[in-house]
């Protein structure tokens, strides 16, 4: 163990020092009297002793009222009552816990523990919430059933489990305290049900505000559609006879799985064709199927600790993953999920705030709520899946099941049951759990005297805390092509265990070659070849992952030389843009996708990698060039090519008319930049769904049309969400050197209210994310402006200006001005008492 630091001051916590509690909680008995400003909790935890040692309760910001010990209060030498924690000295083997405390919800803006929005009672506990709710063991591998009581006059009570009277919950299924829910409010339901495999019927609810009713129907059939995907590919069924999900307006991050009782950002459950956009029902899909996936993966079998937390998140993002693709096609989701990754993860990976899949140690485990936990942990279990095959895998996931139902486990937990199916040590493959940072494949090829042969080279960069790298395993998944483009060799899978190794093929002339096929491995791809090799592969591969990568590679490598070099855009590249663009042979979704530059941020960072100081405007511009040359390319067809993309009839948001809509948006920008916003201003006054109104506002900002924003919000200025998507819009969409005034005239409309996390993310993401060129000014005033909110945001929401401090982890890649001017603003932000979760961002960011 290290030494005992103070209590208060920021503690790192290592994975190294796990050990169980010597004294645990089998169940609790938890009462509540509701109330803005004096909630009285009584609690009754049956404790048992396990091993020796002393029992440490956690609590923070507890008013504590009484503490008894098998109904006797407490002598003063048998316990010791501290800021944040409950020691009782000597326990009993056996016996009752009893504290009643007092708590403030409508104070709570941190949105962690018991708080109210719009007038509701909500809870929020993962990680460490329950801990501000009252006394308790606030860790994952102490589970433990519930009986909740609610005394309220709101119509609606609701908590974990099944109801047994008004207010009055059961939870049979022994879980953690983050998995603890309660609601409570004056809501309304849209109910259906569900039977389950086994026979069970369950009811499911939607509670939504009065008046959102109408826009609650997507998330129930994505509900139902998930129960029974999992049912069919995981053989999982529901296990209560009740599912709840509650929309909440004022949440921090998505959604929440707790048991029986989801409670959802709003944002990803109410959607009509008016309101939300295509990418709304996709995310609301995803993200409903996301909290249902947790009912097995997290709940049933939980996390031992919070290093373990991929255990649950990449495995449920993996399955969410699977999930859409099933409903809404591989290739397009796949790429969408790529794309995805290699924002946020490839970027996070490249910077100060790289850590493992698995991290060691950590200051707030809220701030490891990262890509890197959700996104690489679902490709390292593809990759898992890729390695060991299908029916290896189908194998151990039902070990898994069966073996640790109703555990809190370990990765190491995890990989057994593989290496039991598969009969393979996975030894080495656990590096991708323990080791930060990007892959780096190289590919050489060489052809001689009809021998094809393919070197490749690994190599894994330094990041924090990690100088030195051993080889990974990388299941690289390729084929083969000859120069017509026809498949000589289909899809085989060989891994890389080595930094260098060889293939060799006897061949008469020199083929093809599509590698890293359904991208096989979360790697980086160093590969010199040929533009015709390219072009070969992006008309011609039978791999749609390859085939939009061939025209990602090519566009980036032409973006990339215009900026660094001037170099013109040639006919060759704008030619091949433009008949995938029109290939009517192709979904319209992933002819949108192929259209889709690289972006600003994407540019940004490849340009450092090859040695090359991004410059942000210069980016921005050349961008803008490039999507001006694709645009004169197309020139007269795009109005036919559109037109081609209508979807008569009333909206749907299933992946079909949305594909078409997508490639309808994206020609539509090119349009734009040929009739200055004419065709968008049609589209704009016409569209009777928010995926084509929401297409076209963004086309008419970009060319500073006078009215249009004045017009959405007279049309939209009572309703929450859709002004959200209004705020972000006009700051991502303003030229780079209005983007800082615009945000901060913004910021003194009555209607920016910070403390509503979608409200601050909205306005300060359209600056950071959606427009990079304006967030890095070269004047700092972005620099200083996302800092003035991020310290005001700070004392009541710790975890969002954390997580949005996370805009200046790329700083490292700029010039020395720039560089100077954003360590300014983290010394600003150091010096500024911040919280603990602000303050081990900025540490890391600065020490990088
Ligand atoms: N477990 C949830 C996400 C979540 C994580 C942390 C939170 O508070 C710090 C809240 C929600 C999920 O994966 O959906
Ligand atoms: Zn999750």
């Amino acid at each position: 163990m290290r030494d005992a630091t103070p209590e208060q001051t920021p503690e790192t916590v290592h994975l190294a020092d796990y050990a169980p509690v010597p004294v645990t909680v089998t169940h609790l008995d938890v009462s509540f009297q509701l109330d803005p400003k004096a909630t009285r909790v009584s609690s009754r935890l049956t404790c048992k002793r396990q091993g020796p040692g002393e029992m440490v309760l956690n609590g923070e910001g507890l008013k504590t009222l009484s503490v008894t010990l098998d109904g006797v209060p407490l002598d003063a030498d048998r316990h010791t009552l501290g800021d944040r924690t409950l020691t009782l000295h000597d326990a009993p083997d056996e016996f009752l816990l009893e504290t009643v405390v007092e708590i403030a919800p409508a104070d709570n803006k941190a949105l962690s523990g018991l708080y109210m929005s719009n007038g509701m009672y909500c809870t929020q506990c993962e990680a460490e919430g329950f801990r501000r709710i009252t006394w308790m063991l606030d860790r994952p591998d102490v589970m433990a059933t519930y009986d909740v009581a609610i005394d309220s006059d709101l119509p609606v009570l609701l908590s974990n489990g099944n109801e047994r009277a008004a207010g009055v919950w059961h939870d049979p299924w022994p879980k953690p305290t983050y998995l603890f829910a309660l609601v409570a409010g004056d809501l309304v339901a849209t109910s259906d049900s569900f039977t389950t495999m086994e026979g069970k019927d369950v009811a499911l609810n939607v509670w939504v505000r009065p008046g959102d009713e109408d826009r609650t129907a997507y998330a129930l059939d994505a509900l139902k559609r998930s129960m029974a995907w999992d049912e069919e590919v995981y053989g999982r069924a529901y296990d209560l006879s009740v599912f709840n999900i509650v929309a909440v307006d004022d949440f921090n991050m998505g959604a929440m799985e707790n048991k029986g009782l989801n409670v959802f950002n709003s944002r990803y459950v109410l959607a009509s064709p008016e309101t939300a956009t295509d990418a709304d029902y996709a995310n609301i899909e995803r993200i409903v199927a996301h909290e249902y996936f947790h009912n097995w993966t997290g709940n049933r079998i939980t996390c031992r600790d919070w290093f373990q937390l991929c255990l649950k998140e990449g495995l449920t993002v993996f399955r969410d993953e699977q999930f859409s693709q099933d409903q809404r096609g591989y290739a397009v989701q796949r790429i969408g999920d790529v794309m995805n990754l290699r924002a946020r993860q490839f970027r996070e990976d490249a910077g100060p705030l790289a850590h493992p899949v698995r991290p060691e140690s950590f200051v707030e485990i809220n701030n490891f709520y990262t890509a890197t936990v959700y996104e690489k942990g679902a490709e390292v279990i593809g990759m898992l899946r890729t390695l060991i095959g299908a029916e290896a895998w189908d194998q151990g996931v039902a070990l898994y099941f069966e073996r640790h139902d109703g555990e809190a486990c370990t990765i190491e937990d995890w990989l057994a049951v593989f290496e039991e199916a598969a009969e393979r040590d996975l030894t080495q493959f656990k590096l991708w759990y323990s080791q930060a940072g990007t892959p780096r494949v190289r590919v050489t090829e060489h052809f001689s005297d009809g021998l094809y042969r393919i070197d490749l080279a690994q190599s894994v960069p330094p990041t924090p805390g990690q100088p030195d790298k051993q080889p990974m395993v990388i299941p690289l998944a390729f084929g083969l092509l000859d120069r017509e483009g026809n498949e000589i060799r289909p899809t085989e899978v060989r891994e890389l265990t080595t930094a260098g190794d060889s293939l060799t093929f006897d061949l008469a002339e020199k083929p093809v070659l599509s590698i890293l096929r359904g991208f096989s491995a979360p790697v980086i791809l160093e590969f010199d070849r040929p533009d015709a090799d390219r072009l070969t592969l992006l008309a011609h591969d039978t791999d749609a992952f390859s085939r939009w990568e061939a025209g990602r590679v090519l566009a980036k490598d032409r973006l990339m030389r215009a900026i660094s070099e001037d170099a013109e855009f040639d006919a060759g590249w704008l030619d091949a843009v433009a008949t995938l663009a029109q290939d009517d042979n192709a979904e319209p979704a992933f002819r949108a996708l192929a259209l889709a530059l690289p972006s600003e941020d994407d540019l940004a960072q490849s340009l450092h990698e090859a040695g090359i100081v991004p410059d942000p405007d210069r980016i921005h511009l050349t961008r803008r060039a490039a999507q001006m040359a694709v645009a004169e390319r197309l020139a007269n067809a795009l109005p036919d090519l559109r037109a081609a993309m209508a979807t008569p009839g009333a909206y749907s948001p299933a992946a079909e008319d949305a594909g078409k809509r997508a490639l309808s948006a994206s020609l539509l920008k090119l349009q734009t930049m040929r009739d200055g916003g004419a065709a968008a201003r049609r589209v704009y006054d016409t569209a009777d769904n928010m995926t084509d109104r929401m297409a076209a506002f963004a086309c008419l900002l970009d060319v500073g049309d006078p009215d249009v924003a004045a017009q959405f919000e007279a049309d939209w200025s009572h309703d929450r969400l859709v002004m959200d998507k209004w705020f972000m819009a006009q700051v991502a969409h303003a030229t780079p050197v209005d983007a800082v005034g615009v945000a901060e005239r913004l910021t003194k409309r009555a209607d920016f209210d910070p403390s509503n996390p979608n409200r601050f993310r909205a306005l300060i993401g359209g600056l950071t994310t959606g427009n990079p060129a304006g967030f890095h000014r070269a004047d700092g005033s972005g620099y200083a402006f996302v800092t003035d909110w991020l310290l005001r945001l700070d004392p009541s929401n710790p975890q969002t200006a954390a997580r949005m401090s996370t805009a200046f982890d790329s700083w490292r890649r700029y010039d020395a001005d720039r560089q100077a001017l954003v360590r300014e603003q983290l010394d600003r932000m150091a010096a500024a008492d911040p919280s603990r979760d602000l303050a081990e961002m900025v540490a890391r960011m600065r020490a990088a």
